[in-house]
Formats: structure tokens, sequence, C-alpha cells
């Protein structure tokens, strides 16, 4: 019998390094957090769309047929995501019949890790799986990117939305994002009694969406400056002093170095080095971020501080920054005082005690039952 009805599951992630390389047709090596939604889905026949988040106060009740001719901004932020995701199926072809969906994330809101790429990917999977069962897995990154860049207006590259599809339990998701080419590779921290702590600031992403879009045409402009497609076809950093704008060498400097990161550390993690040795080139993509492409924090600066003197291995932001969380690469049996130091630091400063848990690479987007 056709099913009409379960289950999916879509990870939040952390991106191991990185950073704002997506939209540069870059490379990113994120894992998949064991934090993430699920969304309980079932098809009904008569065009009604019925939302329910259990992290939002209001139900959302609209039709395919009023996605179509709407105007977005009566829908709350929230929302566009799932919905842009089913405008999206049918916009290419791919009818959705109506459908209800529940919803509840354990992943932080605004912390960056991801949590509207676990929305629209669990949402998307359900779809997928109900209504449309040849969709591929790059179509659906390509569906649930389009939600967020046209339907809830921020401008993204694919690194979450490849993250929660893709990710595998045990390994770091390498992804050319120019080619959409793949690798899973190893990630194995318990084999050197490592750890990976997140250290989420409670600081809210403030003016992310703005900032964030500055720094897409910052980087589009430095390309085009360059003579090149994207900052991607710039092997060496010294290129950057063709650039007559100090601000977009700057730019330019941190998306070329951190895609030359992203490679080394890939290869130290290939060749199963042992994992402390890539500690120095994570603290070396913060400072990229902080001093090069200005999209850190002063939280995320003091808890990467903290985490360093506390003897962590290599420390920084994850995602798009401007607040959000740290990630720190620590010995096993060091995780609970690193902890407490960053949350004296942070405290000290007045700011707020940050949430910490350590993560494993964990399951990327599956149907649960
Ligand atoms: C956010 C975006 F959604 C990603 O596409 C990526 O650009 C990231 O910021 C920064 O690396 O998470």
């Amino acid at each position: 019998m056709e099913s009409t009805a379960g289950r999916w599951w879509a990870p939040g992630r952390v991106n191991l390094i990185g950073e704002h390389t997506d939209y540069n047709d870059g490379y990113v090596l994120p894992m998949a957090l064991p934090l993430g939604m699920t969304c309980t889905a079932r098809a009904r026949p008569d065009g009604a769309v019925r939302l329910r988040s259990r992290q939002a106060p209001a139900e959302v009740d609209t039709t395919t047929t009023a996605l179509a001719t709407a105007g977005w901004s009566e829908f709350p932020t929230w929302s566009r995501y799932p919905l842009g995701v089913i405008r999206e199926f049918e916009r290419r072809g791919h009818e959705v019949p109506g459908i209800d969906l529940d919803l509840d994330s354990t992943v932080p809101i605004g912390a960056g890790l991801s949590s509207s790429a676990a929305l629209s990917c669990s949402v998307a999977l359900a779809l997928r799986d109900l209504f449309a069962p040849t969709i591929t897995a790059i179509e659906l990154i390509d569906i649930t990117r389009t939600a967020e860049n046209v339907y809830a207006g921020v401008p993204t590259g694919t690194l979450d939305q490849s993250a929660a599809l893709l990710c595998t339990p045990g390994h770091l998701l390498f992804l050319d994002t120019r080619t959409a080419a793949t690798e899973q590779i190893p990630f194995d921290l318990e084999a050197f009694a490592l750890s990976l702590l997140v250290l989420d600031t409670g600081t809210p992403r403030q003016l992310v969406d703005g900032e964030y879009a500055t720094r897409r045409t910052e980087c589009a402009a430095a390309a085009a400056q360059l003579g090149v497609p994207s900052l991607r076809d710039i092997p060496y950093p010294s290129e950057v002093g063709r650039l007559p704008n100090p601000l977009l060498r700057r730019r330019a400097r941190h998306v070329i170095t951190e895609n030359a990161r992203v490679l080394q550390i890939a290869e130290q993690l290939r060749k199963r080095a042992d994992p402390r040795r890539i500690g120095p080139v994570l603290t070396a993509g913060h400072e990229s971020l902080r001093d090069d492409f200005e999209v850190s924090a002063p939280p995320l600066d003091t808890a990467v501080d903290a985490a360093l003197a506390a003897g962590a291995h290599g420390a920084r932001m994850t995602g798009a920054g401007f607040g959000g969380s740290v990630i720190a690469l620590v010995d096993r049996d060091r995780a609970g005082a690193v902890s407490s130091s960053v949350r004296e630091a942070l405290t000290a400063k007045g700011f707020p005690p940050p949430r910490t848990f350590t993560v494993t690479p964990s399951a990327g987007a599956h149907r649960l039952d």
C-alpha cells in the first residue's frame, strides 16, 4: 500500500572548517549533529496545508493554491522554510495534493547550528517520499536552498542543506560546492581520546541577514575585480594585492585561505593523522573570520580565547557568525575543564553562560517510521 503518513528526521550541523566559502564555489567540511528536526507528515487530498511547530505559538493554515498567489509577508518567518519547500515542489511540477506537518526541533535556534536547514530538509524528505519518490538528493538540496533564498529571503549557499541531507555517521562531509562532488571522510575522535565541544554562547545572531548578504556582495565584487568567476579560482592569497580596496582585499583573503585550510584538514584526516594536528588550522580559521571577514563577535572571541587558554588544541566560531556557537577540539578528559573555563570567561564579561555539549558525527536526514 502506498504510504500517506510517517515521520522524518533531519539534523543540524557543525561545520568543522570552510566558512563563507560555499557561495564562492569553495570547499566545506561539515558533520551532522545528533540534534535535529522531527517532521510528522500526513498527506491530504484537499489542497490544504497545515503547519504546527512545538517551537512556535500559532498554527499556519493555508492552501497550495494560496502559496502560488499569496504575498508571503503574511506568513510567520519560520513557516516560510517549509512553505517554500512545498511551493518549490509544485513549481517544479511535483504536485503536492495537500499536507499536515507537525514539527518538533531539538536544534537551538540562532545558535549557528543550522536549525533552518534541519526544518526545510526534514519537510523536503517527507514530500519526496510521499509524492515524488524519484527526486534525487541533488535536487532536494536545490529545492531546500531555493526555499531559503527565495521564500525566506536569506541568500545562503548549499553548506547547510548538503550537510543535513548527505552527512553519514562517523564522517565529515567534504563537499566541493562548485561541482557538488562529495567525499565521506572518517572522523573518529574517540580513537584519539579527543572530543569536539560545542559552546553555544546563547547570543543570537543580530543583523545576520543584512551582514551576510553584504559579505556575499563583497566577495562577488572582489572576484569581478580580479577577473574570475568566483574567489575559488584564486589559488594564492598574494593575488589579493591586485585589489585596490583594502576591505575587499581582506574579504578575498579570508575565502582564499579558508579554502586552503579545508583542503589541508581534509588531507590530514584522510591519512588518519592524529586530529590534534588540525587544531592550529581551526584556530587560524577563527582568526581569519575575526580579522579579515569580520563576522565574529565578542562572545565568540572570548569563548575561543578561553578554550585555547584552557588547553583546547584548536577553537573557532562555526556557521555564519555574528553570534551563535564556537567549536573546540579538546582532549576527552579536558572537556569539562574547558567548558568551565569558557563559562567563567563569558560570565565574567557579562555574557550569558554558554550551553555546552560534545558531538560525534551523526546521521543525515532519513525516514524514522
Ligand atoms: C550560513 C549559510 F546558510 C551557509 O550557506 C554558509 O554560508 C554559512 O553561513 C557560512 O559558512 O550557515
